[in-house]
C-alpha cells in the first residue's frame, strides 16, 4: 500500500490561504488539507466562505474562515491576531488573492490599475508583514505566493495584472532573502492557464480557447487540482532549503514559442 513520505505530511500545521472561497485558492486549500493541514479560508464574502469551508469539512477536512479585506492593513493585522488567538498559529501562508480588470493600457482607468495592484501585489506585502514576525519568533514558517506565467510574460489587456504578478515574483525573492535565516521559506507558484471562475470567459471564447490549447505544449487548460502537489511541496519539510524560487505549473507554455 503506497504511503506518502513524512516529508510531505502537513498534519498539525495550519494554513491561511487568501482569496480561497473559490478557484485556485480553494483548490490550494483542498490540496493542503489533503496532506493533513488545517486550513483557514479567506475572502470578503462571508456566505461564500462559509459554503466553501462547509464543503471542505464535509470531505473530512479541518476548515475555518476569516473574512477580511486583504488590501486593508489594519483589517489584515486584526485578522491575523484573531486567527492565532482563536484558531491556531499560522504555519503556512498562501498569498493567493487575485483579481483581473482587463483593459488596454492606454484606456485603463486609474481605478482598474490600482485595484489589481492592491489586490494582487500589495495584499501579499500586508498579509506577510502581519504573519512573518510571528513565524520568525517561532523560527519556522512557509510563505507561498501565487505568481503567474504573467510574472514573466504579458498579453494585450493584462498590463496591470502582469505588473502585479511580476512584482509578486520579486517580492517573493525579497521575502526569501530577508527571512530565510529565521527558518522561514518564501517561494512562489506560477500557474499557466487553468480553468477557473477568473478565466471562464476565456475558456468560453472558442478563438482564445483554441489559441491556449495550441500555445500550451500539453494541449489543454490546467485543472485547479493539478496545482495541489506543488503547493504541498512548498508547504512541507520537503522544501526546507528551497528559498526564493518560483515554480511554474503551465503545461510547458513558457518552455517554448
Ligand atoms: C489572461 C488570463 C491569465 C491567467 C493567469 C495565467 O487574461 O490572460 O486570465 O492572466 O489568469 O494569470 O497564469
Amino acid at each position: 500500500m503506497p504511503t506518502s513520505s513524512p516529508l510531505f505530511d502537513l498534519t498539525g500545521r495550519t494554513a491561511l490561504i487568501t482569496g480561497s472561497s473559490q478557484g485556485l485558492g480553494l483548490a490550494f486549500a483542498r490540496g493542503l488539507a489533503t496532506a493533513g493541514a488545517a486550513v483557514v479560508l479567506n475572502g470578503r464574502d462571508e456566505a461564500k466562505l462559509a459554503a466553501a469551508a462547509a464543503a471542505l469539512r464535509a470531505e473530512g477536512f479541518l476548515a475555518g474562515t476569516a473574512a477580511f479585506d486583504v488590501t486593508d492593513g489594519a483589517a489584515v493585522a486584526a485578522a491575523v491576531a484573531r486567527i492565532e488567538d482563536e484558531f491556531a498559529t499560522i504555519d503556512i501562508l498562501m498569498n493567493n488573492a487575485g483579481i483581473h480588470r482587463r483593459a488596454p493600457l492606454a484606456e485603463m482607468t486609474e481605478a482598474q490599475w490600482r485595484e489589481v495592484i492592491d489586490t494582487n501585489l500589495t495584499s501579499a506585502f500586508l498579509v506577510a508583514r502581519a504573519v512573518a514576525p510571528r513565524m520568525i519568533a517561532r523560527g519556522r514558517g512557509k510563505i507561498i505566493n501565487t505568481c503567474s506565467v504573467m510574472s514573466e510574460v504579458s498579453r494585450p489587456t493584462t498590463g496591470n495584472y502582469a505588473a502585479a504578478k511580476g512584482g509578486l515574483k520579486m517580492l517573493t525573492r525579497a521575502m526569501a532573502v530577508e527571512w530565510a535565516k529565521h527558518g522561514v521559506q518564501a517561494n512562489g507558484i506560477a500557474p499557466g492557464y487553468f480553468e477557473t471562475e477568473l478565466t471562464a470567459p476565456l475558456v468560453a471564447d472558442p478563438q482564445f480557447n483554441a489559441w491556449i490549447c495550441g500555445r500550451t505544449p500539453a494541449g489543454r487548460w490546467g485543472q485547479p487540482d493539478e496545482l495541489a502537489g506543488t503547493a504541498v511541496f512548498l508547504a512541507s519539510a520537503a522544501s526546507d532549503f528551497v528559498n526564493g524560487q518560483i515554480i511554474t505549473v503551465d503545461g510547458g507554455l513558457l518552455a517554448g514559442l
